[in-house]
């Protein structure tokens, strides 16, 4: 295992480098209709990171209409945000694909966002364009449109997304209080783990290895069909940082981790007790330097579990292993699963 586990990261994948300062600045655009979140981002310390031309926004909100968001006020956003990833991608050596992150409750990122993606789809054709999108919960929010605004959104996420990362915030507030043992919940708790899973999706860009796994292979082993690109993650180890201090964690425990249902960040009723089986899935580990070992032990789970895995693609889990751990942990994963149940219990599970 690598001391130092940033030294061989490739920065230029998310960052561009000024030229001869040996400073890196992110490739991030940040969009809002209602322009005090962007300022609240301005303001904080890590707003210094992001050049102050990569924000882009409105004068007032969509409140929480998608039609708003998509055909509107958030439409108005679309050129100059569409004019700032030109900007980007002119700059960048191989383009492999774009991220966007957004919730699909309010206005904003469901209308604006499929607008977005329906843009970028006709303009870079060949790309890969993921989302990390937050569906709704209605234990967190008064408002009563949300999956209203997330069905439309879902129309099209299915159309012009290549694959969609599902959080769910109920599932991540269960997370946060049940495995962390933390009292109170708050947005930035939330996002943490959030960024600790597209962390770990995205590491397959940033390091290089044998097995790892970009964003088009990542594609190409968890989509089926076309449309069923709807991933949810789960995220290994969960711990608090006097557990961390004694825990020593094998291939073993993140597995078992991976597959328990505490340590999805977008719980569904799917289980194979009502008949929701897994159609494919990848596993990606940091700290491991090859998928072998993680590979003898998916293939005993999947054995020991069978009932829960579709039997027309035989080895369904793909694995991909990055060398280079995350900050203080040892050994850890995400599993992506594309299960049979994972859009139809969402959209029911929306409403509920
Ligand atoms: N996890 C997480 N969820 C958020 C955050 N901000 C808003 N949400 C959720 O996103 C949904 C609507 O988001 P909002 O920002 O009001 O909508 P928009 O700005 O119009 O896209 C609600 O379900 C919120 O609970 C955040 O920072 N983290
Ligand atoms: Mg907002």
């Amino acid at each position: 295992m690598a001391k130092h586990p940033h030294v061989h990261e490739r920065p230029t994948s998310f960052f561009h480098e000024i030229e001869g300062s040996g400073r890196f600045v992110p490739r991030t655009i940040f969009v809002d209709s209602d322009p005090a979140s962007l300022n609240s981002i301005r303001e904080k310390r890590f707003g210094e990171l992001f050049s102050p031309d990569c924000f882009v926004g409105g004068t007032s909100s969509t409140g929480n209409i998608f039609a708003k968001g998509k055909y509107t006020t958030g439409a108005e956003l679309l050129d100059p945000v569409l004019e700032l990833v030109r900007r980007e991608a002119e700059s960048c050596d191989r383009l492999q694909g774009f991220q966007l992150v957004h919730s699909l409750g309010g206005g904003t990122g469901s209308g604006l966002g499929s607008l977005l993606l329906e843009k970028l789809r006709e303009e870079y054709p060949g790309t890969i364009l993921a989302s990390h999108a937050i569906k709704p919960s209605l234990d967190r929010s008064d408002v009563v449109v949300e999956p209203y605004n997330a069905v439309l959104a879902f129309n099209d996420l299915i159309e012009h997304a290549d694959q969609c990362f599902l959080y769910s915030n109920s599932a991540l507030q269960e997370a946060h209080q049940h495995l962390l043992h933390q009292s109170s919940t708050t947005f930035n708790d939330l996002n943490h783990l959030i960024a600790r899973s597209m962390n770990i999706i995205t590491s397959g860009t940033r390091f290089p290895g044998p097995d790892v796994f970009g964003m088009r292979k990542l594609a190409m082993s968890t989509v089926p069909f076309p449309r069923l690109h709807f991933l949810m993650p789960s995220l290994a180890p969960l711990s608090t940082a006097a557990e961390k201090r004694y825990d020593v964690y094998t291939v073993h425990d993140i597995l078992e981790r991976l597959f328990n249902p505490w340590h999805s960040l977008c719980r569904v009723h799917g289980s194979s007790t009502n008949g929701t089986v897994y159609v494919t899935a990848a596993c990606i580990f940091r700290g491991f330097d090859s998928a072998v070992e993680i590979e003898e032990q998916i293939l005993k789970y999947t054995s020991r579990h069978s009932h829960e895995f579709v039997d027309y693609i035989p080895n369904n889990i793909a694995v991909s292993a990055v060398r280079y751990t995350e900050v203080d942990s040892s050994l850890s994963g995400v599993m992506l699963a594309n299960s049979s149940g994972t859009l139809i219990s969402i959209i029911v599970q929306s409403f509920e």
